[in-house]
């Protein structure tokens, strides 16, 4: 018998300001990292850009009078700091503030709970120009300038905040893997913007805390379990270390102040650990988040680096380049430490999307406990969802798909909440269709279908899933299915 989602539950759908919005220049907003990296040749699917995305702009009022059908509890969405202040650090752009008290009053009307993400990768690019963004501590001074902007516009309207989308996909794709801006290769680097952005969410957190008393604070994590491929402990010492690489190494700063040891003793050793001063220290640790944001979209299987070994399982390489979730470490990358620490490999027992991710409900639950466990945190699921190309037909969109994959990964969640895991609520990635970072349009997410593909806008027009009806029910009667 499974336990009852909790009364006052929060179910909801996500979304980010980039991949919904378009606007890109109206309202006195500024250029962000992401509207440069969209508009240079080459770095995105077709080239396409957020410069009109969805059009949510220009819709927000008949997209959350959509919500309000939908009976939603909760709507996470991300705020452009470059809408706030276009050039990240000076002027405060009023026009830009109105725009989200428009939502927020909207989502407030129709008790929907607002859920605001600072940061979900759109980086002002002038701060990228004048600092290098997030490889210099003055983009904390903005960061927090821009925080406090934000907590005092909406402290009284706002009670769940998110201080950093996925830190850890951002900042791997952005300065390992190069697929996102700022496109470097270059793995010091990586390790030192990781540890600026630490302190901006310490930062962050504390102001949060002096200025909103009452709302409740946490960074949104990319989770996914590590696997070993067999039981021979060189594969168990292998997932061992990518637990370290891919989950402890930015959770247990955000929830116990501290980067784990024998990683960092490894980084050390390479010459690529960041410059972590006293200060620092104190300041991570002084930072306490109010719950644990996770998105989850699926875990990693990885073996022993063991040459010999990786021969046998060769054939179980697949990887899609655009999983921002991917965390082979590249070979060519030979300043490296974490090569010889694990190889990843595709899991023999799980079905995959058509963009090979892994289809793994049970990771979900296992995700679930491995973090409450550790860091006794309620969490908030503020992603969670299908990719896939739907298919309009007759006016209408059948994704059967997707409700299975949601109603297994919603299942998975009431067993985890029956093992004892303290959750405050769900939202699905996402409400509506939008951008997908690298892949485009056709990758959709949405409840809502928008008529607008890679080629472009069409009619906008929003047209209900039956995930969307199938979603509603589930809401009316909490999780009951
Ligand atoms: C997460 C991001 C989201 C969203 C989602 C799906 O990493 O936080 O913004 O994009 O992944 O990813 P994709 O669009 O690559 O399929």
């Amino acid at each position: 018998q499974l336990d009852d989602f909790p009364e006052n539950f929060l179910w909801g759908a996500a979304s980010a300001a980039y991949q919904i919005e378009g606007a890109y220049q109206e309202d006195g907003k500024g250029i962000s990292i992401w509207d440069t990296y969209a508009h240079t040749p080459g770095n995105t699917y077709q080239g396409t850009t957020g410069d009109v995305a969805i059009d949510h702009y220009h819709h927000l009022e008949e997209d959350v009078a959509l919500m309000a059908k939908m009976g939603l509890k909760a709507y996470r969405f991300s705020v452009a700091w470059s809408r706030i202040i276009p050039d990240g650090e000076g002027t405060v752009n009023e026009a830009g503030l109105d725009f989200y008290r428009r939502l927020i009053h909207e989502l407030r009307k129709n008790k929907i709970e607002p859920v605001l993400t600072l940061y979900h990768w759109d980086l002002p690019q002038a701060l990228q120009d004048k600092y290098a963004g997030w490889e210099s501590r003055q983009t904390i001074v903005a960061f927090k300038k821009y925080c406090e902007v934000l907590f005092k516009a909406f402290k009284d309207d706002v009670k769940y905040w998110v201080t950093f989308n996925e830190q850890n996909v951002f900042t791997s794709m952005g300065y390992r893997w190069g697929t996102h801006p700022p496109k470097l290769k270059n793995i010091k680097k990586m390790y030192e913007a990781n540890h600026i952005i630490n302190l901006a969410n310490a930062e962050a957190i504390n102001l949060f805390h002096e200025l909103v008393p009452k709302g409740l604070i946490g960074p949104s994590f990319g989770y996914g379990p590590v696997y070993p491929l067999t039981g021979d402990p060189q594969d168990v010492l292998a997932s061992v270390n990518a637990d370290d690489f891919n989950n402890n190494w930015w959770l247990d700063v955000y929830c116990r102040g501290e980067y784990p040891y024998f990683m960092l003793k490894q980084l050390q050793k390479a010459k690529i650990a960041p410059n972590i001063t006293e200060a620092d220290r104190k300041l991570l640790k002084s930072a306490k988040p109010d719950f644990l944001g996770i998105n989850y979209y699926h875990g990693g299987t990885v073996q022993t680096n063991r040459l010999e070994k990786q021969a046998e399982t060769a054939n179980q390489k697949d990887f899609s380049a655009t999983d921002p979730y991917l965390m082979q470490p590249e070979a060519d990358q030979a300043q490296s430490p974490e090569i010889p620490m694990f190889n990843s490999v595709s899991s023999p027992y799980l079905a995959k999307t058509e963009w090979g991710w892994e289809i793994d409900p049970i990771g979900f639950r296992i995700a679930l406990r491995q973090v409450y466990e550790k860091y006794r945190l309620p969490i908030f699921v503020t992603e969670n969802g299908l990719g896939a190309m739907d298919k309009l037909e007759d006016g209408q969109i059948h994704d059967s798909y997707r409700i299975k994959y949601l109603q297994e990964h919603l299942l998975a969640m009431k067993e985890a909440i029956t093992d004892g895991v303290e959750m405050i609520g769900y939202c699905a990635w996402s409400f509506t269709d939008l951008l997908s970072w690298l892949n485009g349009y056709r990758k959709r997410y949405g409840f809502v279908y928008i008529d607008r593909d890679d080629n472009g806008e069409r009619t906008q027009q929003r047209i209900p899933k039956d995930s969307f009806k199938w979603y509603q029910k589930i809401i009316a009667e909490n999780g009951k299915q």
